[in-house]
């Protein structure tokens, strides 16, 4: 199967992409590189240094005896992604390749409005290519749980069946999303499915919860292969970061009262789930949508995780609650549903304490490359007034 991985040589298009390439699939990598030049504006930098695309896509084919090709392609340049789908006549495409973190989506109107940009001229780009020029071709599309916000029913994956005045539908699954990012997500939603209906594209919305880890069996092949570690407060996810903070002895951040729960997965269970999507793709003209995690956990019981394995290990690891620089519900029922893609195969891998231990010990390892003024969160999604001062510390 011929897959072009739009953002392959991010967090997990990376991941992903050597990945496909393992299991037999003939993988082209499309990336502009935008996220390299994002991390040097904003003076940030993978904790696991990262290589070069074609010392990655080189070190790949000797280990490997694989081939990837790359395109060095901005995807909100339509001609350019044209060519890159006429060219490569793919089976799939896996778009991965978006500004992903919601608070840089919430530094400033600049900020919200290029995530914007960047996001939702990419995904109309992509369906009017496939439309065009693939129309048969198979779209994956990475979604996030975060379009759900945090209802006070169960959420289920993409639809809901709806009774209203003796009638019933099934009807997309309400969005409540907590940042300009999110919004986007929201956004591509409706254009897939919309495009689906219209001009019969297949497609799958991976609805995927925060992802943790760094490391594949095909990432631990070479140093030439690592995958990005992010412990920053704009790109950095929160058990990555709480893992990086308990090796450097700096408390762990805890936005808030800690209770607000969201949906996880292993950066392992990422890769497979991609590979079950394009292994069972959508139907012609069939939008569906795959809430993509394995695990759900507060945000406190993680940190409480974390600190227990760091003590293991003889850390002294403190928590401690921060002001909480987002606007979001602490207190909330959440109870979603994943069985679309456990009903393909996906066996979960379970948050483990050895996964943690060995994130805590590979940041431990590079520790001399953390900025410790990267961690505190610095993006706040409603800003003080300038007397109100800084988040307090409780
Ligand atoms: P990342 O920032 O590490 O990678 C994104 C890649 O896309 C980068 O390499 C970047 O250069 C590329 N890109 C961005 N805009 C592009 C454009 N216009 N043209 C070409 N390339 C472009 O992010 P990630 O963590 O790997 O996330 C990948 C996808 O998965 C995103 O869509 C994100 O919303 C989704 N997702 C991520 C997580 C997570 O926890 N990391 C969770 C849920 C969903
Ligand atoms: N949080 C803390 N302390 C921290 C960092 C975060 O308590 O130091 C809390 C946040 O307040 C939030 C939760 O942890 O409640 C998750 O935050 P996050 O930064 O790990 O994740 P989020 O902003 O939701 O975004 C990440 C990815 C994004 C993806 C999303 C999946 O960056 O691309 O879409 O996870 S989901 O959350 O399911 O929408």
């Amino acid at each position: 199967m011929k897959v072009l991985v739009i953002g392959g040589d991010g967090y997990c298009g990376w991941a992903t992409s050597i990945h496909l390439s393992n299991r037999g699939f003939d993988v082209t990598i499309v990336d502009s590189l935008v996220r390299r030049e994002w991390d040097r504006e904003h003076g940030l930098a993978s904790l696991v240094p990262i290589a070069s695309m074609r010392r990655r896509i080189d070190e790949w084919s000797r280990v490997s005896g694989r081939t990837i090709r790359f395109c060095e392609t901005d995807v909100t340049d339509y001609a350019a992604l044209c060519r890159v789908v006429r060219d490569g006549a793919p089976d799939a495409i896996v778009h991965f390749g978006q500004q992903r973190s919601a608070p840089f989506s919430m530094i400033d109107h600049e900020h919200a409005l290029r995530t914007h940009l960047n996001n939702t001229v990419a995904n109309l780009n992509v369906l009017w290519a496939l439309h065009e020029h693939a129309p048969d071709a198979h779209l994956v599309k990475l979604g996030t749980m975060g379009e759900y916000g945090t209802p006070n029913i169960d959420i289920e994956e993409g639809f809901l069946t709806v009774e209203h005045k003796g009638r019933t539908d099934s009807l997309p699954f309400p969005k409540q999303p907590g940042s300009f990012y999110h919004l986007t997500k929201v956004s591509d939603s409706d254009q897939i499915a919309f495009a689906c209906r219209t001009w019969s594209l297949p497609a799958t919305d991976l609805n995927q919860g925060v992802v943790y880890g760094t490391a594949t069996n095909e990432t631990e092949l070479s140093p030439a292969l690592a995958n990005r570690y992010d412990y920053d407060h704009i790109f950095g996810t929160v058990l990555n970061r709480f893992c990086v903070q308990a090796a450097l002895g700096h408390p762990l951040t805890v936005y808030g009262g800690g209770t607000q729960t969201r949906s996880f997965l292993d950066i392992r269970d990422t890769v497979r789930c991609v590979e079950l999507a394009l292994e069972h793709p959508a139907r012609s003209g069939e939008y569906r949508v795959f809430n993509q995690f394995t695990e759900t956990f507060a945000v406190g019981e993680l940190a409480a995780r974390v600190a227990g394995v760091a003590r293991g290990r003889g850390l002294a690891c403190e928590i401690m609650h921060l002001a909480n620089p987002r606007t979001e519900r602490e207190s909330h029922y959440y109870n979603p549903v994943n069985t679309n893609l456990r009903a393909l195969g996906l066996e979960p891998t379970r948050l483990s304490d050895a996964t943690i231990a060995g994130l805590i010990a590979l940041a431990q390892a590079r520790a001399t490359r953390v900025d410790l003024r990267l961690i505190p969160p610095r993006v706040e999604w409603r800003p003080a007034e300038p007397n109100e001062g800084a988040p307090a510390v409780a």
